[in-house]
């Protein structure tokens, strides 16, 4: 398998992570997106949204992080993806959440904060900046209150649900995302930082 990945991205890291974690042989492809890589015609072939990361199985292809996480995942049995059909719709509600709610939030406050610096692309849009903050404390309040009575997101163990969340605070600290206040969310992700599929998928970027 072939994933096209772009290493600093929290989305990227999804994906490469459950591979890590599972220890499945993949050939990694690094996709410049900063020199626009995923616009090449050859790219578009493989994901016509111009977007990392990408999976490629043989001749099969897919996109969308939480797609390649699940499918990844399915390759051997394991506790990240369990075969029990309540545990994996709970595990894609919070993929959900985190895709539509929880990862823009948390995306824009650290691009704003933090990787535009990097980027040299400017200073942070104080609206952009208000918006996103706002938008910040109403899903950390909803993550932080489930996880004061669960130490993981689903079933009390470690699932694709803590991976894809706890990517998207892959820059919190360098960004200074307002997490503060709560307490249940930095003690959970202290968990996960600690995880050798962690460290091995933290950009040198
Ligand atoms: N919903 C997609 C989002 C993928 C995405 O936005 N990837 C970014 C990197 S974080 C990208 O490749 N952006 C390139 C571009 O938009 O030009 C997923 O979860 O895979």
């Amino acid at each position: 398998m072939k994933l096209y990945y772009f290493p600093p991205s929290p989305n990227s890291r999804k994906a490469h992570i459950v591979a890590v974690y599972l220890e499945l042989p993949l050939e990694l492809k690094f996709v410049d997106i900063q020199k626009g890589e995923q616009y090449t015609p050859e790219f578009l072939q493989l994901n016509p949204t111009g977007r990392t990361p990408v999976l490629q199985d043989g001749n099969w292809v897919i996109w969308e992080s939480a797609a390649i996480m699940q499918y990844l995942a399915s390759q051997v049995p394991n506790s990240l993806w369990p075969d029990n059909v309540k545990i994996r719709t709970e595990i894609t509600r919070w993929q959900s959440w985190e895709l539509v709610h929880w990862g823009p939030a948390c995306q824009s406050l650290q691009y704003e904060k933090f990787v535009k610096q990097i980027l040299q692309e400017g200073d942070p849009d104080p609206q952009i900046v208000e918006r996103a903050t706002k938008a910040f404390h109403k899903e950390a309040t909803v993550l932080n209150n489930h996880l004061a009575k669960h130490k993981f997101l689903v079933n009390n163990t470690l699932t694709l649900a803590d991976f894809a969340v706890a990517c998207d605070l892959t820059y919190a600290v360098p960004a200074g995302v307002p997490l503060e206040t709560y307490s249940n969310i930095r003690n959970w992700y202290a968990l996960i930082e600690q995880l050798p599929a962690w460290q091995k998928t933290a950009s040198q970027a």
